[in-house]
């Protein structure tokens, strides 16, 4: 199979950030008295801010006004990014950054694909603000995750059909949202959570561009 595009989703491919969004959603939670453990925060992995909330208050049968809806999501937002604050280059994940380099060569477009609000800041402590030739992030998007516009967007921005491009997802939410828009999808992480993938590796370790695709060729 070959791939005229490949769509990167951010939190979980290309940075660990799961475990920033975990510990500032649980500590609103804690203040809420909600319990949220780590198979809650898989669920919202992919899954955009209010939504996640909105989750977390169905969670504990909570019913709030928008305005106080609002400010907890600035107040998770905030401690998200003081914990975020340190990303730098070195904490893109392994292979990311040689099979962003390898796809430059070979022609191959390059998008984000992210419900994250945050893509740009973090993009850029990553220094890879300028790789991508396009960046959709949870600024320019109505649907949340499963829902496949996120992709969409990307596919068309680039110039190409779902078809033609490759998507690389670590959530749930995202592999459904990928599958659901017609993309092919590559899982990373766990075959129990991402098993709906066309294929799923634990990480992209040393895989090349042409690795890749032969794991989805032989699926
Ligand atoms: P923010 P992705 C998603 O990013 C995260 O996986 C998810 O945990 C987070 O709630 C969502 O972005 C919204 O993020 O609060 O920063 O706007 O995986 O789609 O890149
Ligand atoms: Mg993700």
């Amino acid at each position: 199979m070959t791939f005229k595009g490949c769509l990167f989703d951010l939190d979980g491919v290309i940075v660990d950030t799961a475990s920033h969004h975990f510990v500032a959603w649980r500590t609103l939670a804690d203040e809420l008295g909600v319990a949220f453990d780590e198979s809650d925060n898989e669920k919202l992995k992919g899954v955009s801010r209010v939504d996640s909330l909105e989750f977390i208050l169905q969670k504990g049968n909570l019913v709030l006004d928008s305005n106080t809806k609002l400010r907890l999501m600035e107040k998770k937002n905030a401690h998200y990014l003081g914990l975020a604050a340190q990303i730098q280059p070195s904490d893109a994940l392994p292979g990311i950054v040689a099979l962003i380099d390898e796809l430059k060569v070979l022609g191959v477009k390059i998008g984000l694909g992210s419900s994250s609000k945050n893509a740009e800041q973090i993009l850029s402590k990553l220094g890879l603000l300028d790789a991508f030739d396009t960046i959709v992030d949870g600024n320019h998007l109505t649907l949340s995750k499963p829902d496949p516009e996120v992709f969409l967007m990307g596919a068309n921005a680039l110039g190409l059909l779902p078809e033609e491009c490759l998507v690389l997802e670590d959530a749930s939410a995202g592999v459904q949202a990928a599958i659901s828009g017609g993309f092919s999808v590559l899982g990373i992480g766990r075959k129990e959570e991402l098993g709906q993938a066309d294929a799923v590796v634990s990480g992209l370790g040393d895989l090349n561009w042409s690795e890749i695709q032969n794991l989805l060729t032989h699926k």
